[in-house]
């Protein structure tokens, strides 16, 4: 590892050093947004013509009467396209309305996200979130954009094809982060969910749009980040595990043309990934690694939460990060930048899920 210096995410382009959360919120943390648009996710478009939403089915006795289960058509139309999100929701039965809710992006097949629970996979375990009295939904990432540097352009980015030209257009895992915030703009609409508790949880690729999209869109109470490494979680300058080299290569279809510039050349960033979680302060971050995922540098993604206290700081948040990384299972949950590192392989699991319904309790203020 060489040695670095991260930028500093509190002095302004103009050299300002930023004491106040008025002042990062007026003046640095727009910069920093803008920086993140411009040279790593690509721009977010903000408007569209129409979103229409349709309840396609529902069952108001699944899970064994336990929840009630739609599948919702989210459906976005704009320059005579549209594209369609099919979002599957689970709402607790058993409790007051509205209720929180986690969103999963869902980057993995779609089996994982089963409505008739034919399949129950550990990467979505529903009916532990419905137990604990959360709602649990999920879309999957092919409705946005197809992972596939050759097929991601046949999806929103179809109503948006400026932003194929542009150097910093939306790609990949920016179109990802654009349809979570189309699922919130549904939940806005939704009596049965608690729009203002709503947890998104994105797990590797996916956890690298659920930085994203909490990044952009403030309406997210929580963000989740499981395993998400290089261009998630994890610190760039390390140039530990996947580097920028590498996941521009394997993956060009994910991040904008500009990204490409800091092949090879990771201390040329204006920014680094303790930015990136910054700007979602003064909401909750939960960071994971497992300790079989050295390519998601376990340790620099420690250090990005570490990296970001100092915003959360200006809100009066005090992080209870220790100075090191804490030991395996050992996860630090009463913390606005919470923590853990599972023993194991590259993966979301129950074991994780249950730190975020305790992160999300501890949060929401729900006690068990
Ligand atoms: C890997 C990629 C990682 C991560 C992972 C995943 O191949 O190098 O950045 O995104 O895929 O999504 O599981």
């Amino acid at each position: 590892m060489p040695a670095y210096t991260l930028p500093d995410v509190l002095k302004s382009s103009a050299n300002k050093t930023i004491k106040t959360k008025k002042d990062w919120e007026k003046i640095r943390r727009p910069e920093v947004l803008t920086l993140f648009e411009e040279n790593i996710y690509g721009q977010v478009p903000k408007s569209f013509e129409e979103i229409k939403f349709s309840v396609l089915n529902e069952d108001k006795n699944s899970m064994n009467g336990k929840a009630n289960r739609k599948e919702v058509s989210i459906e976005v139309f704009n320059k005579n396209k549209s594209v369609k999100i099919n979002l599957v929701l689970f709402i607790p039965n058993n409790v007051l309305k509205p209720a929180p809710v986690f969103l999963l992006i869902n980057n993995r097949g779609k089996e994982n996200t089963d409505p008739r629970r034919g399949v129950i996979s550990e990467f979505w375990p529903a009916e532990l979130v419905i137990e604990s009295g959360y709602a649990i939904a999920a879309f999957h990432v092919s409705d946005l954009a197809p992972d596939n540097k050759d097929e991601f352009m046949n999806g929103v980015l179809q109503l948006f094809p400026e932003q194929l030209n542009a150097d910093n257009g939306m790609r990949a895992i920016g179109a990802w982060g654009w349809g979570a915030s189309r699922v919130m703009d549904y939940f806005e609409s939704d009596p049965q969910v608690d729009k203002k508790r709503v947890a998104l949880v994105g797990h590797s690729r996916g956890g690298k749009a659920s930085l994203w999209a909490a990044a952009q869109d403030q309406r997210f109470a929580i963000c989740i980040t499981n395993c998400s490494g290089s261009t998630g979680a994890a610190l760039a300058r390390r140039q530990f595990g996947e580097r920028i080299n590498r996941i521009n290569t394997s993956f060009p279809h994910w991040f904008n043309t500009n990204y490409k510039k800091y092949n090879g050349h990771e201390e040329l960033l204006p920014v680094d990934q303790h930015m990136l979680i910054s700007l979602i302060a003064p909401r909750p971050v939960y960071a994971t690694s497992a300790s079989e995922d050295l390519w998601a540098d376990p340790k620099g993604t420690f250090l990005a939460l570490k990296n970001a206290e100092e915003v959360y700081a200006l809100y009066g948040l005090n992080s209870k990060l220790p100075d090191a990384p804490p030991g395996l299972n050992m996860p630090i949950i009463e913390s606005p930048l919470a923590y853990h590192n599972r023993e194991g392989k590259h993966d979301l699991t129950v074991y994780d899920w249950k730190q975020f319904i305790r992160f999300a309790d501890y949060n929401f203020g729900r006690g068990r």
